[in-house]
């Protein structure tokens, strides 16, 4: 063996893109170390991260393209598999037109900045209203509540360096590194807020984060907008200055007044927490003036997801923590540079929802992914792209969606590994993994500095893999699309002359020359309150305001067992990091005694829409009340019990967090 080669590159697997140092051996990846000398990451990567050689040469990885021949999918050169689904593409479109084919951008697509840019640049050029991605089944409440209250979609806030109170809502950092707000180095991080002042955690679970914090409420399940619409309430109760909030934000009075019966006592019942515990949190709130309030899946998933979120970001308004130290930081965007415009590019008026569900607006452009079943079945959806994602782990009804995909002309998966969705696809393209391409982090605006980074390939692309941008740049020729515009040459093309694009007028020799990622700027204050479109935060935005009463009223007759989401360490969605685990539902002693169910039996865990059978974990480190269950797993797929047609009227959300249950012992396990 030769002497490995040390290639400095970043993981994309979460957002945390955390800076790695790549041992490799000629296309052989030996070993990943996290890089000491990046800045952001400072040597901190997670098992995830680390497991990369393995997951590199999994025997599931796909070696090449694959079409299904008389059921059964078959090797087969790119070339071939696109001029396949190129005949398949002319007879759909010549019968129903362009809008018969849709896209789903996975979490393999957002972590591919060429082929998330050509994605968008398609669906735009061919004016496609299928458009489907992640953001419908996991934070579509944040980017709702960020359209109403700031008027823009393009604000993402990260937690300042110097905070004093972090409040963790549905969240669990250490596992998860962050949602849509980043957490590289979370014990760390944690553990750096704590010494500066106070970290709370609300969750109905015991958590890895929770363990570190000074505080855990671990209330009942898909209550927290109690909690917020409490502390929003003892702000105005305990002194505003009108005068000075008036300036920066409006209907304060519609506000106060949504949250007005939400005094300690009854917020104390609904949640399970005690009153003194609320009072503490709230004295907490007022010691500190500022704060930052980090929501998660938890939340945003849940009925509650939007006024939980709204309500958060009420508070962070009213206590002057956004666009501040000690509160949180907008980042305005390596490349973006959003704080260089005068104005933040406005919310787009209100459109229409998908056939299936017209009442529910799009959101960024995008439908519900919940509802793909419902456009396939009504016909209108008859060829489904989907870019680096599991659709049959990701979304709800499972049983339903399976039977909707079957019918598709054709379900086309750019994929590295053999999924559940490539077992069900007709052509699946076999992509480069993050090893084998260059790339930028894609989502700049989610980087918790302002700062970008290239990395060359760190191993060669074997040959019958191929990149997903250039199979998405070849599909738009075959509807007709120059993805480029200016007719440029694809076969000619490569990787790098997609990313200088992206890069825009930025420096992209440069970058590519530099040794180290760009760090431009650490956080920035102070400048997205001054380029709100409408000049002033919207407090009580009409449409969350109406949804907040009606939640109220139902929240009374809550189901007595709920499950709830969490996630794994060593196991990404769908993707799995670690061979052998078993997903188990974690149950509360008295839940599991009242349904005679013993920590480690079987269970089916019964729900409207589905059954799940699931090792059962009793434990006392969850409330009563909700059950745990993991997502990302092909035969125990909790996506079985989760419904597609109970979806939130404002975003299109399945209801993945507080789906009612009953729960039924297995007989003779
Ligand atoms: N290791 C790992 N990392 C990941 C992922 C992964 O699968 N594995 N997935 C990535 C993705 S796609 C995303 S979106 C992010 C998500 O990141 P997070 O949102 O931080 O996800 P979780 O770690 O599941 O944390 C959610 C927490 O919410 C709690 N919870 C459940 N119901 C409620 C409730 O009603 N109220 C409250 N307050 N809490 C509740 C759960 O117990 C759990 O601890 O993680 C990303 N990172
Ligand atoms: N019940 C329930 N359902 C959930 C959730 C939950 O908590 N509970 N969480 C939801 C959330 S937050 C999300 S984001 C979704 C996640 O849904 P998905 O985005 O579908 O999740 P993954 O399983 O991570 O799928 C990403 C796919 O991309 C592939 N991939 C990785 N790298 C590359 C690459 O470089 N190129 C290509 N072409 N492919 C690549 C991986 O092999 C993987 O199959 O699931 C949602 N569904
Ligand atoms: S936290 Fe883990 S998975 Fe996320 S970028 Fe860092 S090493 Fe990769
Ligand atoms: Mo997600």
């Amino acid at each position: 063996m030769s002497a490995p080669t040390v290639h400095r590159t970043f993981c994309r697997i979460c957002i945390a893109a955390c800076g790695l140092l790549v041992a490799t051996d000629g296309d052989q990846v030996l070993d990943v170390k996290g890089d000491p000398d990046h800045p952001l990451s400072a040597g901190y990567t997670c098992s995830k991260g680390r497991a990369l050689p393995s997951s590199h040469h999994d025997r599931r990885r796909l070696q090449h393209c694959l079409v299904r021949r008389d059921g059964v999918l078959t090797p087969a050169p790119w070339r071939a598999c696109l001029d396949d689904v190129a005949h398949v593409l002319a007879d759909v479109v010549a019968e129903h037109g362009t809008d018969a084919v849709g896209f789903f951008l996975g979490g393999g697509g957002y972590q591919d900045t060429a082929a998330y840019w050509a994605a968008k640049r398609l669906q735009t050029r061919l004016g496609t209203t299928q458009r489907y991605s992640d953001m419908t089944i996991d934070s579509a409440a944040k980017t709702l509540v960020t359209e109403l209250m700031a008027g823009t979609p393009s604000l993402v806030p990260h937690v300042s360096s110097d905070v004093e109170l972090l409040l963790l809502v549905g969240t669990n950092p250490v596992v998860s590194h962050g949602q849509t707000t980043t957490y590289t180095d979370p014990v760390e991080r944690l553990r750096a807020a704590r010494r500066r002042g106070a970290v709370w955690v609300l969750d109905p679970r015991v958590t890895e984060s929770s363990r570190l914090a000074d505080r855990h409420l671990p209330l009942r399940a898909g209550t927290d907008h109690a909690v917020l619409a409490f502390l929003v309430r003892e702000q105005f109760r305990r002194g505003i200055d009108r005068e000075l909030l008036s300036a920066r934000a409006q209907n304060a009075d519609a506000l106060e007044a949504a949250v007005a019966p939400f005094d300690r006592d009854r917020v104390a019942t609904v949640t399970g927490v005690a009153p003194d515990a609320l009072d503490d949190l709230a004295d907490a709130v007022r010691r500190t003036g500022r704060l930052a309030i980090v929501t998660g899946t938890g939340v945003t998933m849940s009925a509650g997801g939007n006024a939980v979120e709204w309500l958060a970001w009420a508070l962070m308004v009213l206590t002057g923590s956004f666009d501040h130290p000690a509160g949180m930081w907008f980042n305005p965007g390596y490349f973006a540079q959003l704080d260089q415009r005068d104005r933040l590019p406005a919310s787009a008026p209100p459109a229409p929802g998908p056939p299936s569900r017209p009442d529910i607006p799009r959101l960024l452009g995008e439908w519900p992914a919940a509802l793909l079943a419902d456009e396939i079945e009504a016909g209108r959806l008859r060829v489904l792209v989907v870019l680096g994602g599991n659709v049959v782990t990701a979304l709800p009804d499972t049983g339903r969606l399976l039977a909707a995909l079957d019918r598709l002309d054709a379900l086309v998966v750019l994929e590295t590994m053999h999924t559940e969705t490539v077992d069900v696809a007709t052509h699946v393209v076999a992509c480069p993994d993050q090893l084998e391409r260059s790339d930028l982090p894609t989502l700049d605006l989610f980087s918790s500095a302002v700062s970008t980074q290239y990395t060359a390939p760190v191993v060669p692309c074997p040959a019958g893999l191929v990149s997903m941008w250039r199979t998405v740049a070849e599909i738009g020729r075959t509807l007709g699309a120059d993805l480029f515009g200016d007719g440029s040459d694809l076969d000619e093309m490569a990787d790098d002359q997609v990313l200088a694009r992206i890069a825009r007028g930025r420096d992209f020799d440069g970058l590519r020359a530099a040794e180290a990622p760009v760090v431009a700027r650490a956080e920035v204050h102070g400048w997205a309150e001054a380029r709100l479109p409408h000049g002033r935060w919207d407090l009580a935005p009409a449409p969350l305001v109406a949804q907040f009463a009606a939640l109220v009223s139902a929240a009374e007759g809550a189901p007595a067992l709920v499950v709830t989401p969490r996630r794994q360490p060593r196991h990404m969605n769908g993707q799995h990091f670690r061979d052998g685990d078993e997903p188990t539902a974690l149950l509360h002693p008295a839940d599991a005694a009242e349904s005679d169910v013993s920590d480690g039996d079987l269970v089916d865990i019964v729900s409207e829409a589905g059954v799940l059978r699931v090792r059962a974990v009793v434990t006392d480190t969850i409330a009563r009340g909700a059950v745990s269950v993991p997502h990302g797993w092909g035969n125990t797929n909790v996506n079985r019990l989760m419904s597609a047609r109970e979806l939130d009227s404002l975003t299109g959300m399945p209801r993945l967090s507080g789906t009612p249950v009953t729960l039924r012992p297995c007989e003779g396990t």
